[in-house]
């Protein structure tokens, strides 16, 4: 149609600038309601157009595309906290980092900070996390649980199971978890989560979900450093997976076992996580800021706490440590 028309030669002719619906209508010679249903119509024919309250519509170019927006998470999220107010950045040293201001400016429950690229993303113990532009899925979720600090560990397990049924759903890979914070597939690294909180001594203020997840890059992608341990959505699926889905699916995962944790407390999450886990019942050696234990990884506690028991026979509780599930597993 000639509105149809019309609107892509305005959208194309401004492709780095917003266009109001009054604008493009006026070009058009139409109503801002037949603006706004052809805009839908394009949008399901897979033109991906960016829409800004008070700015109006942008064209995505091909190269941008593949950037996350706003738009791209909402269409399509089924929640109803978790995720709906999003705050999308191209470069950010950390999401972490922006996520702990907005907790303090007191920004609501759910609230989910997004970047295309991380030029200082962190793991734990002040290790880095690499997250270079547009491959990869880089965000810190905001939540304010009214729970003791000593729960916030328990988050990330709860992360962790929600993670591993969003990669589940849209990719169809098996995905195990590594004690307390890895996500494997194939025993390559593919996401870490990092769980921070504001806190008393009494109570959780905020908590700040950092996840941190390869979905794109090819195995040649990764530093040299990594390009054997860690391993992306893509390579293992064996085709390009679309990071909004991911986002919108790990939301779901996530809100609903939250509601399930308030509810019912860690013990139904605790079940999910040991049937995802794959070091439980295994020989493995935690390191911790003490030195090295060896043994059979026996279980976690209520708490999340990993048990470990020696080879003597002695049961430790492991609260932080890296592991490494040992080659020669015994009987
Ligand atoms: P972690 O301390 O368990 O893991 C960090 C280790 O993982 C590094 O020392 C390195 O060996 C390896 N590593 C680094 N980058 C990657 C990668 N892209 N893929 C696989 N392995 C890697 C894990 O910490 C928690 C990471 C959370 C990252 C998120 S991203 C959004 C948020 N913002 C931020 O700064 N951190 C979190």
């Amino acid at each position: 149609s000639k509105i149809r028309e019309s609107l892509l030669v305005s959208l194309s002719a401004h492709q780095d600038e917003y266009l109001s619906g009054e604008q493009l209508a006026k070009e058009a010679g139409c109503s801002r309601t037949a603006i706004w249903k052809h805009i839908e119509e394009l949008r399901k024919e897979g033109i991906t157009i960016d829409s800004k309250r008070k700015k109006g519509y942008k064209l995505m170019q091909l190269s941008q595309q593949d950037n996350i927006t706003e738009t791209d998470i909402l269409l399509g999220l089924q929640t109803t906290s978790l995720g709906r107010s999003i705050h999308h950045y191209d470069a950010v040293e950390s999401t972490q980092k922006i996520a702990h201001k907005l907790a303090q400016e007191h920004a609501p429950e759910g609230t989910l900070v997004i970047a295309e690229e991380q030029t200082a993303g962190r793991g734990r113990m002040a290790r880095s996390w690499h997250s270079p532009k547009g491959s990869g899925i880089w965000m810190s979720l905001l939540l304010r649980p009214e729970l003791p600090p000593q729960k916030a560990p328990q988050f990330t397990l709860l992360t962790a199971v929600a993670l591993v049924q969003a990669i589940e759903d849209i990719c169809d890979v098996q995905v195990e978890i590594k004690w307390p914070n890895d996500l494997l597939i194939n025993n390559r690294k593919v996401t870490g989560i990092l769980t921070e909180l504001q806190a008393d001594s009494e109570q959780i203020h905020s908590l700040i979900i950092g996840i941190g997840m390869n979905v794109n890059q090819k195995q040649e992608d990764f530093p040299k450093e990594l390009v054997d341990i860690a391993t992306s959505l893509a390579i293992e699926k064996g085709s390009e997976v679309s990071r909004a889905a991911i986002v919108q699916r790990t939301m779901y995962h996530l809100e609903k076992y939250y509601h399930l944790y308030m509810e019912k407390g860690f013990a139904p999450i605790k079940l999910l996580w040991e049937s995802y886990a794959i070091s439980i019942g295994r020989h493995i050696t935690a390191r911790t800021f003490n030195g090295s234990i060896s043994g059979i990884a026996s279980g976690i506690t209520e708490e999340g706490v990993l048990l470990l028991e020696d080879d003597q026979g002695a049961v430790h509780s492991i609260y932080s440590a890296d592991i490494e599930i040992n080659p020669k597993n015994r009987e």
